[in-house]
């Protein structure tokens, strides 16, 4: 398995590097390109990232943001290699998948799934982050890390750990996070610039999700729906949904959590434990996947019948989990 020094053996060999992550990216994809992007430019090697589709305005708090292009922005640059970060395979890049034809495409990611198709993948799923084990990189240079490059990895893995509080959070993550801190990423800053400035659209529609919560399996089971309309009338984006499928889980005596939200062709559910259940496995039961405390899946049904499809799986499963 490829590690962190062997990153840097592949890197060394290439001077000039596309940077991309998966469609849809989150503060770990992005603050991850941003971070890897300014450091291996401290190593004289020039980088351009290229994303599928512009940058949500919530990613503004992130230093240097505007390195980030939308396809086709930054295409004519003459890259010899493709990093793709936070994602396990160049189909998860979108429209970028068509710059891993020129060139070999490194992977370096977290999630826990056997890429054997990149030319590189260092993947380390009990990694918190790519944010994490871009710091383990980083961290052999150390002086190469600057506030900028700190707060994007601090960001990435904050983020990604739900404000260390997730069960991927580590001893190691806490140590990368006391490391980047005293590199110059301010925890405070980063942590009030993301998650307080979130709209009035949003608390409305949290609003919805939370008064909408109903309980199933002698209460191990808290869902909440949401129909397009919900979102219309908030006037906010399906992005806000990865905050709100946390709500259910937090009620007390809660195993799983879920989220179910209508979508074009079908109603995604987002699934959250708590304890030992193995969302991932339900998730990939019906041909999803994620994490054990985090997971989705797709249903070809309306939001109603999802509800009534995925509640009778818990049920069930929640059921053979109390033996
Ligand atoms: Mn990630």
């Amino acid at each position: 398995m490829a590690k962190s020094t062997d990153f840097w053996g592949i890197v060394s060999s290439y001077s000039r590097f596309l940077i991309t992550s998966h469609v849809r990216p989150d503060v770990d994809a992005v603050g991850s390109e941003i971070a890897l992007a300014l450091f291996l430019e401290k190593m004289s090697k020039e980088t351009r990232i290229v994303n599928e589709g512009p940058l949500p305005a919530s990613f503004g708090f992130l230093p240097r943001h505007d390195r980030v292009n939308a396809y086709p922005e930054g295409m004519d640059f003459d890259y010899q290699a493709l990093i793709l970060l936070d994602a396990p395979e160049i189909g998860r890049a979108g429209a970028l998948q068509e710059a891993a034809d020129k060139a070999p495409v490194l992977i370096v990611d977290h999630h826990p799934y056997a890429n054997r198709i990149a030319d590189f993948a260092w993947i380390d799923p009990r990694a918190s982050s790519t944010g994490e084990l871009l710091y383990r990189f980083m961290g052999e240079h150390r002086e190469l890390v600057d506030p900028d490059i700190a707060s994007c990895l601090y960001a990435a893995i904050m983020a990604d750990t739900g404000r260390f509080t997730y069960a991927n959070t580590s001893a190691d993550t806490l140590a990368a996070a006391a490391e980047l801190a005293s590199l110059g990423a301010s925890p405070h800053d980063l942590a009030t610039s993301y998650y307080e400035n979130v709209s009035e659209g949003f608390l409305s529609i949290l609003a919805v999700a939370a008064s909408g919560i109903r309980r199933a399996a002698g209460g191990a089971l808290a869902y909440t729906t949401l129909s397009w309309q919900d979102f219309e009338r908030a006037h906010v984006g399906q992005e806000v949904a990865t905050e709100l499928a946390e709500l259910p889980r937090s009620l007390a005596g809660v195993t799983i959590g879920a989220l179910l939200r209508e979508i074009a062709g079908g109603t995604r559910v987002s699934l959250r434990s708590k304890g030992d259940a193995d969302v991932k496995e339900i998730a990939e039961h019906f041909g999803g996947g994620g994490h054990h405390k985090a997971s989705g899946f797709f249903l070809e049904l309306p939001l109603a019948e999802a509800e009534i499809v995925m509640v009778r799986y818990l049920e069930e499963y929640l059921a053979n989990q109390r033996g």
